[in-house]
């Protein structure tokens, strides 16, 4: 990447990331009101761009939120701002915000929603993490329960994730297992989460509590298409600890293996073979599949 500033899109527009700014009457900021995406591009290719497409749309339309784009215009969004930046691997951060309103909760004072989309380059867990393997703990802080704000809506209201952020970073771990109201695994803070016992791949149900994961998809294509049997199930904390692996999916992480959870090592503390297996599954497919940029 070159030293010069980035180019952010807002509504249709390039600004150089200094001067990319936002009303501080648009309700993305006063309420949290709005939805994104995270997207990954390898090699000039964005991976699975329609599916985050279809999410955000997804997201929007279930907190009645009108995306001023098609599709079809959002998907040439995220591809032109990556060439207005000359880069060829990354990440994206695709925003729909409610916009500008007044002061005051009702979405109907905002005229439209804004469009933001960032590309810019990732921080990755470093190599060596693949290698040994992560530390997780399990969070207080509970994941939205279905009749409050659904957990499926990728929304701008990320706080209880970052209190989970933080308890998990004060226990000494580097991400942290949310749990559902009713104390079922539901997630980690921005990474579904898998099991291996016993040869069978298992997974949370979406209805415990977590994302509709892009990667956590993927991944459970790869397994069905390598001829594990694989199960999306309701899954506690004994399932994590009993574990022969475990291993987390999402799309900055990608597909990492874990080591020891909650003072628990994990099979026998080192990546295992479905594990590595997938990994290698899913760096491949990364390397050679997604929509075209250039
Ligand atoms: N659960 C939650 C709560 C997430 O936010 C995932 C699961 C994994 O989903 P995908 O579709 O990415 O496989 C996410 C995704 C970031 C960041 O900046 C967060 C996510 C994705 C990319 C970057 O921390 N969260």
């Amino acid at each position: 990447m070159s030293d010069a500033p980035l180019q952010i899109l807002i509504d249709g527009v390039f600004y150089p990331e200094g001067e990319a700014k936002i009303s501080v009457f648009d309700h993305g900021l006063l309420y949290g009101d709005g939805v994104f995406e995270g997207i990954r591009f390898y090699h000039d290719r964005v991976f699975r761009l329609e599916q985050h497409i279809d999410r955000i749309f997804d997201s929007a339309k279930a907190i009645h939120l009108e995306i001023p784009t098609t599709r079809a215009e959002l998907a040439d969004m995220v591809t032109a701002t990556i060439r207005e930046n000359s880069l060829h691997d990354g990440y994206i951060r695709l925003i729909v915000t409610r916009g500008v309103g007044g002061l005051g909760l009702s979405p109907y004072r905002c005229e439209k929603a804004s469009v933001i989309c960032i590309a810019s380059t990732i921080s990755l867990y470093p190599e060596e993490k693949y290698e040994k393997g992560l530390i997780l703990a399990t969070c207080a802080t509970r994941r939205p329960t279905h009749d409050s704000l659904s957990p499926a809506v990728k929304s701008l209201n990320y706080l209880s994730n970052v209190m989970a952020k933080v308890e998990a970073l004060q226990a000494g771990a580097e991400e942290g297992v949310m749990l559902n109201a009713e104390g079922y695994v539901a997630e980690c803070t921005g990474d579904n989460i898998f099991i291996v016992k016993d040869g069978i791949i298992y997974t949370p149900t979406v209805a415990s509590g977590s994302l509709y994961g892009i990667t956590r998809k993927v991944v459970i294509e790869l397994a069905l298409e390598a001829g594990f049997d694989l199960r999306e199930v309701m899954m506690s904390r004994y399932d994590l600890y009993t574990a022969d692996e475990l291993f987390l999916t999402g799309t900055a992480a990608e597909v990492v293996p874990v080591a020891e959870y909650d003072q628990r090592v994990i099979g026998s503390g080192e990546p295992g073979p479905v594990t590595r297996q997938l990994i290698t599954a899913f760096r491949n497919l990364v390397e050679t599949t997604g929509t075209p940029i250039y």
